[in-house]
């Protein structure tokens, strides 16, 4: 066997010296006999390799706790490289922290932003952007997830080939609702005491050269990179829709709407082939009932006209969405899964919350799982029940993790060493830290601490971001689907 081995690298040796043509190699019996041995080898290898992943699997899945279902559907495999575009004001928080506790508990990379939160939005998406993407620290990125202003090559050369893309859309007029009620700071709404106000004005005293107006109008087509400016004509407004909706269709393999949003799990779900459980959620940063405002019928013409390039993205989608049902699941099939999905997250509200629901920030009784606050609106937290066995516990606290909480801790469990120097000197330990030594015992949860939590403290770099935190999950629509 040796002696074969030595003789064929020798032979090798003479072919790469050019002594021996190539193509007269394998008229010798003993080259292409080691060939052949190479390439068994290596089958019976690739073979083995196989059936060992396969029985891991098989394995971890008999080892999932008894508390948490498991409907894995043996005949697809599991999508772990996923890419989802995090869109403004569309739930699109809720759909992070799915994300969060799927890449958390399998233990995936996040392509994270350098500064921990987003990606230098609004500037067009570039990789360097991305926490070990230049250092090459990080070999394979999983989930991205981060807002960003969409840029398809940049994300491209992040992500893996086989990744998955999905965005959600949403109805502009509840947005547009919502967009008014936070963001006054904006320059266009600021002579303006109302929605109605502002667009029947229909524009005029707006620029799209003011600084922070470039958003207001087309914010959807802005955050898939696309130009937000209004179309000057009917042509005009054909042209660039179309362009606009076959890029995110040649892009995007799956477009969610938010006013279907359990529906949209469910499709989700099939489409990732995940559990239900990986798509099951509380809604995160959600504003209390009191500081919504609805638009009258003939005000939500108006926003049509006005984002009109968003309007046609959001009725082309919301068309293939429910193509999309009726060619896959079929509507029957898909309203059983929807009450599934629907009695989990009853299940599960009962299970892991104190109150069965939301409660007004100042009632979140441990502090690394306050809120971030911004603007006029409340956004509301959760209470983790106490008591809870240590898997349940874990499951529910990924369930209420607000975003920045769990985004820390992503950063601090993928990146220990960095996160631990940039603490280094810090009195207060960080969110990150909080969430990694979250306590067990919930009923010793630190109510003392002062209402300003170290959450905020030590995150300056909100102040910059501030805007972006907060997504409205609480649509008169979404609210309707989901009771
Ligand atoms: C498993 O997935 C296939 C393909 O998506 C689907 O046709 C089938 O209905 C699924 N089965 C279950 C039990 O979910
Ligand atoms: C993830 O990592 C943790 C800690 O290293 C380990 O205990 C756990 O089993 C891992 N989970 C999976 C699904 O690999
Ligand atoms: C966006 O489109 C408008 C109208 O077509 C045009 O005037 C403007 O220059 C474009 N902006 C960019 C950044 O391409
Ligand atoms: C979205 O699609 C559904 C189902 O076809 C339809 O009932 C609904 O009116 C559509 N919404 C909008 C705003 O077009
Ligand atoms: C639950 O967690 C606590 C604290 O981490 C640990 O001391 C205890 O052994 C755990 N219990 C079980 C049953 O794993
Ligand atoms: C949880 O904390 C409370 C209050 O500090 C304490 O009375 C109780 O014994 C603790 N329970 C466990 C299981 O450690
Ligand atoms: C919270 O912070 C604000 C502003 O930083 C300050 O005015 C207020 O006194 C603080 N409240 C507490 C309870 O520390
Ligand atoms: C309509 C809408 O959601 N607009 C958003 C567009 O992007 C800006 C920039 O972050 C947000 O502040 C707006 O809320």
């Amino acid at each position: 066997m040796f002696m074969q081995l030595k003789r064929a690298l020798l032979e090798r040796s003479a072919i790469s010296r050019g002594s021996i043509p190539p193509w007269s190699a394998c008229g010798r019996a003993v080259f292409c006999r080691f060939l052949w041995r190479v390439l068994m080898f290596l089958t019976i290898l690739f073979v083995a390799l196989q059936l060992l992943s396969a029985f891991h699997q098989f394995w971890n899945n008999k080892q999932t706790s008894s508390f948490l279902t498991s409907d894995r559907n043996a005949t697809c495999q599991p999508k772990n490289h996923v890419f989802f575009l995090k869109t403004h004001k569309t739930a699109s928080s809720t759909i992070l922290n799915i994300l969060y506790r799927y890449g958390d508990t399998h233990n995936l990379t996040f392509a994270l932003p350098e500064n921990i939160y987003q990606f230098s939005y609004p500037h067009f998406f570039m990789s360097h952007f991305v926490k070990g993407m230049k250092s090459r620290r990080v070999t394979e990125f999983h989930i991205m997830c981060n807002h960003m202003r969409f840029q398809g090559p940049e994300v491209r050369k992040v992500m893996p080939l086989d990744t998955f893309y999905f965005s959600i859309l949403r109805n502009l007029v509840s947005m547009m609702e919502s967009l008014l009620t936070y963001y006054k700071s904006i320059s266009a709404f600021r002579n303006f005491k109302t929605v109605e106000d502002f667009l029947l004005d229909e524009g005029r005293s707006y620029s799209d050269t003011m600084p922070g107006n470039n958003y207001a109008r087309n914010n959807l087509t802005f955050d898939f990179g696309f130009n937000n400016s209004a179309p000057s004509g009917e042509a005009e407004l054909d042209e660039r829709a179309e362009a606009l909706i076959s890029a995110v269709e040649s892009e995007f393999h799956l477009i969610l709407i938010l006013e279907y949003f359990d529906e949209s799990m469910v499709l989700l779900r099939h489409a990732l082939c995940w559990t239900l459980d990986d798509v099951v959620s509380f809604r995160l940063n959600s504003r209390s009932e009191k500081t919504r405002k609805s638009l009258s019928v003939e005000m939500t013409e108006q926003v049509k006209k006005w984002s009109s390039l968003d309007w046609r993205l959001y009725q082309h989608f919301n068309a293939s969405f429910w193509r999309r049902i009726d060619t896959s699941l079929g509507r029957t099939k898909l309203q059983e899964e929807v009450e599934l999905l629907r009695a989990r997250r009853a299940v599960l509200e009962k299970t892991c919350l104190s109150e069965g629901g939301a409660v007004h920030p100042a009632h979140v009784l441990d502090s690394s799982l306050k809120p971030f606050q911004y603007g006029q609106a409340v956004i509301q937290g959760y209470n983790i029940r106490p008591g809870l066995d240590n898997d349940t516990h874990r499951f529910c606290h990924r369930l209420i993790m607000p975003e920045l909480q769990y985004t820390r801790a992503l950063y601090v469990k993928q990146f220990p060493d960095i996160a631990a120097k940039k603490d280094e000197g810090k009195k207060h330990p960080t969110p990150g830290k909080h969430i990694i030594n979250a306590k067990r015992n919930s009923t010793s949860a630190p109510v003392t601490e002062n209402r300003n939590s170290t959450v905020q403290a030590n995150m300056p770099i909100l102040a910059k971001d501030n805007m972006d935190v907060k997504d409205n999950a609480n649509s008169a629509e979404a609210k309707q689907h989901k009771t």
